[in-house]
């Protein structure tokens, strides 16, 4: 399964690391160039992601501010929500106390925030911050009137609400009958799918996405329709198999991680129209593989518990393998 860890999966942090360069640089431009962010921002999304009510915000921006992508005044205090942006003012909050977050020099020395991350939670965190950072600049809200950290938590919560739900529930699991030959069967299948569905995968999702912005080809997001593939097709064949009943938690986890990674990995291709959604997908993403870290480990913890060995032929051994691959990548202790 080359996608959420692997050998190929890479180390986590520099990938994303990587993939937050190049998503800054494709829609901002330089860091260091003030007036060239602004140029580069207007040419990428001109032409890309809609206005539908015409009020000078683009729908994904909407997302971001938490207004209404069909109502020009939001909030109704009689101000368009583009406009409000414009003068710092939320347009979200009716006016006239609606100023977006000013300066304040005695929190400011408090909110350096130090520049690196290392679990995967932190690190979405961390790809937010560094877009919503970017974004802002772009925004001219970089001019020291307001609190970029502050105004930068407020689109953190508006990103926040956008989590995905888990649409598994270990209500729904069909089981078979407790037994080491049960629990064995069912093992062998699973990992069988998993290893049929994403060993012939190159690389990963995210590296896709990166090679994606750096050509600034558009055509490369259909990549990453082989993993969408996979993940499809892993869920299918999943979801009609029989856990043994000790195993039906682990067996809807692993539905439920596949599920929200397929519709990470739709959310990202939607980076040119919707750069908030595909936010929201990379954000998911990485939740995936942080929550793929903890299945593999309670897996293993499992089998070894009831005594279950795979030689290295069987299907089931996918398990073992998956979890030595993310060992020795360090995503697991
Ligand atoms: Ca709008
Ligand atoms: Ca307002």
């Amino acid at each position: 399964m080359r996608t959420i860890f692997t050998k190929k999966g890479i180390v986590l942090a520099g990938v994303t690391l990587g993939l937050l360069g190049v998503l800054g640089s494709y829609f901002y431009g330089s860091n260091n160039n003030a007036g060239g962010n602004n140029l580069v921002y207007e040419n990428k999304t001109n032409n890309t992601g809609a206005d539908s009510d015409g009020d000078g915000l683009k729908d994904w921006e909407e997302g971001l501010w938490g207004s209404n992508p069909n109502l020009a005044d939001s909030d109704k205090d009689g101000t368009p929500d583009g406009e409000e942006i414009r003068l710092k003012r939320n347009p979200a909050l009716a006016g006239p106390n609606d100023a977006l977050p000013g300066i304040n020099p005695s929190l400011n020395e408090a909110q350096t925030k130090n520049e690196t991350a290392t679990s995967s939670e932190n690190l979405t965190e961390f790809v937010s911050r560094q877009f919503l950072a970017n974004y802002l600049a772009s925004k001219n809200f970089g001019d020291g009137t307001t609190d970029k950290e502050a105004i930068s938590d407020l689109l953190l919560e508006n990103l926040q609400k956008q989590v995905y739900s888990d649409k598994y529930s270990k209500a729904d699991v069909k089981f078979s009958a407790e037994g080491e030959a049960n629990k064995k069967t069912y093992l062998n299948a699973a990992g069988g799918v998993l290893k049929k569905n994403f060993d012939k995968l190159d690389g990963n999702e995210l590296q896709i996405m990166i090679s994606v912005l750096k050509s600034d080809d558009m055509e490369e997001l259909k990549n990453l329709e082989g993993f969408r593939k996979a993940y499809a097709a892993s869920i299918a064949e999943l979801a009609s198999l029989k856990p043994t009943p000790d195993l039906i938690d682990l067996h809807t986890e692993l539905l439920n991680i596949l599920a929200n990674s397929d519709r990470a990995v739709l959310d990202m291709q939607k980076i040119e129209s919707d750069p908030f959604k595909a936010l929201v997908g990379i954000s998911e993403y990485l939740n995936g593989m942080g929550r793929m870290q903890g299945f593999l480990v309670s897996m293993n913890k499992k089998m070894n518990t009831d005594s279950i060995i795979f030689s290295y032929r069987d299907p089931g051994y996918a398990f073992v393998d998956y979890y030595a691959q993310a060992k020795a990548a360090g995503y697991i202790q």
